[in-house]
């Protein structure tokens, strides 16, 4: 039987916790085919990102070109588009090629505060790819860069929704992770109803790749064909078991674990 197929528009992660590495490692655990269209490498360890290479925009529109139109996608998500070039060429193959419904995390900057997306290419991102999305999916420093507003509480959280939606997204989710307190919640806003998700905070330094994870296994629900707030409670299923499952890795900060739904797992 075919799996489901699902895309990552994304950047690679040479330390595999983050970037397209996350995705894809998501996209196998919850059961679709994962394909990959990369944006740029970034020389990436667990210290930080010390190199960042992003491709021609229209190598990018290529690869994106060339798995729609002959393997399928049943749904898409984006992660780090590096320049407006890009941001630019992906709007353009999104809208001319079948992929989906599309989850867009509006990527601006790792843990370690390294910039994944030149300021150039914040108009572009928002006027060109959000109209596209089913889905964006900001944390609170995205929400600070892309509406210049300091959400610190749950009216500001749904504030900061409301303000993104108006760019044309179908829903918006905007993510509390940063927030301190017992539980962490987000806000999901279609235009007229606003959704609290709520679930228990789990304490861990090692929380690289917790956003790619989140918009990845939302993504593969959607592939499997769930509504959008059955995918994104997936999602965030996905993501509270792999901040439970993270672990140390180099000298600074390790990786959520993608293995917890694996039978025999390693750790
Ligand atoms: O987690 C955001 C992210 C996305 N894509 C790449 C990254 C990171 C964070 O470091 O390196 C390639």
């Amino acid at each position: 039987m075919t799996p489901p197929r699902a895309l990552t528009i994304a950047g690679s992660d040479s330390g595999g916790g983050a970037g397209l590495q996350a995705d894809l490692k998501t996209f196998l655990t919850c059961g679709v085919h994962g394909m990959s269209a990369v944006t740029a490498v970034t020389v990436q360890n667990s210290l930080g990102v010390s190199g960042v290479y992003p491709l021609p925009a229209h190598a990018v529109a290529e690869q994106v070109r060339a798995v729609a139109e002959d393997i399928g996608v049943d749904a898409t998500k984006t992660g780090m588009l590096a320049d407006a070039d890009i941001v630019c060429a992906v709007a353009d193959v999104v809208g001319e090629v079948t992929i989906g419904p599309l989850v867009v995390d509006p990527v601006c900057a790792s843990q370690h505060g390294d910039q994944l997306l030149a300021d150039e290419a914040l108009d572009a991102l928002k006027t060109r790819l959000f109209p596209l999305a089913l889905l964006i999916t900001p944390n609170l420093p995205e929400v600070r860069v892309l509406t210049g507003q300091v959400a610190t509480d749950l009216d500001g959280m749904v504030e900061a929704a409301r303000r993104l939606h108006d760019y044309g997204p179908q829903w918006v989710l905007v993510k509390g992770g940063h927030l301190d307190g017992p539980s962490s919640f987000d806000v999901l806003y279609d235009g007229a109803d606003v959704i609290e998700l709520e679930r228990p905070r789990i304490a861990s330094r090692h929380t690289h790749g917790t956003g790619d994870t989140l918009a990845a296994a939302t993504a593969a629900a959607l592939a499997r064909g769930a509504d959008l707030l059955t995918a994104v409670q997936a999602g965030k299923e996905f993501v509270t078991a792999a901040i439970e499952d993270s672990f140390a890795l180099g000298k600074g900060l390790g990786p959520v674990g993608h293995f917890w739904r694996l039978a025999g797992e390693s750790g």
